[in-house]
């Protein structure tokens, strides 16, 4: 685990030429963060290690775009995971509004209020939906996480222009973003308020999470998973399982319950931590 991180408290010591150290990291109240992606350095012993992306923050705005790059629900269901295992608040940003007809994300729109999430369309090229945001944000220690290309800086930089982050362009190619961002900023925007603006991801997968333990992390699970037969249940093929029939009976949504699937099949059995 990173010793310190973007949003950790500090005291420290500054030498006359600019140069200094930290000499205590104060205890996190809590901290957003996913397995270290597979890359060289990241693994200790064949165990990939735990990335922190932001340490005290309680709201986590997860920003999504509509096409160009194409939303994507199994990595918004994965954020969330990550969110709700971290007691951190999951809010649903719905950006790009400006390049569909908005009947085309209702669809998804519907899912997620169904669940209780706040959504929130928006458009920071066109400025549509950024004094609702902006009260979202208020007086909130607030990361921004997301793929590459959402439009997390362009939306910090509409809402606070005096942040001037860079933005990047979307490949033609294969219409995603092209990684402008490359370290979280933390930045106090108005007394009280603090952001951070974090690089975009490709892939997130919970650090730290058991099989038995996910279905706590999809909300909507919460009022069927006490009455499956067996309390060790994954909701995936064990009998008497009162999430699936929820499922079947339409309380619970395919779309949430397949990506549910494809998180817990990356999970590995003997996971132990
Ligand atoms: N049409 C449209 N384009 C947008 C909108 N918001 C951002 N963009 C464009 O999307 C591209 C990527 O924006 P960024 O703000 O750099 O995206 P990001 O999420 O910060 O990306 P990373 O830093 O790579 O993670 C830029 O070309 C923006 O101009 C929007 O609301 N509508
Ligand atoms: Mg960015
Ligand atoms: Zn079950």
């Amino acid at each position: 685990m990173d010793i310190v991180a973007v949003g950790d408290y500090v005291n420290f010591q500054m030498n006359d030429d600019g140069t200094g150290w930290i000499d205590k990291v104060f205890e996190r109240n809590n901290y957003l963060s996913r397995k270290a992606p597979k890359i060289k350095g990241t693994s200790f012993r064949g165990e990939r290690l735990e990335q922190i992306i932001a340490t005290n923050v309680n709201k986590l705005f997860i920003v999504n775009s509509t096409i160009q790059p194409q939303f994507n629900n199994r990595l918004l269901d994965r954020i969330i995971v990550g969110a709700e295992s971290a007691k951190i608040e999951p809010v649903i940003i719905i950006n790009k509004i400006d390049l569909i007809d908005i009947k085309e994300a209702e669809y998804w729109i519907d899912i997620y209020q169904k669940c209780g999430y706040k959504v929130y369309l928006t458009s920071a090229k066109k400025k549509i939906g950024i004094e609702n945001l902006r009260l979202e944000i208020k007086n909130s220690d607030s990361v921004f996480w997301g793929a590459s290309g959402v439009g997390k800086s362009s939306l910090l930089n509409t809402l606070y222009p005096e942040l001037n982050f860079k933005v990047g362009e979307i490949s033609t190619q294969t219409n995603k973003g092209t990684h402008t961002t490359v370290t979280s900023v933390l930045k106090e925007v108005e007394p009280g308020t603090i952001i951070v603006d974090t690089p975009g991801i490709r892939e997130i997968e919970p650090y730290g999470i058991k099989k038995q333990d996910l279905g706590h992390y999809y909300i909507e699970f919460s009022d069927y998973l006490n009455d499956c037969k067996f309390n060790t249940c994954t909701h995936f093929h064990e009998p008497g399982c009162i999430v699936r029939e929820a499922v079947e009976n339409g309380d619970i949504s395919e779309e949430r319950y397949e990506s549910y699937l494809n998180l817990l099949d990356t999970i590995e059995d003997d996971m132990i931590y």
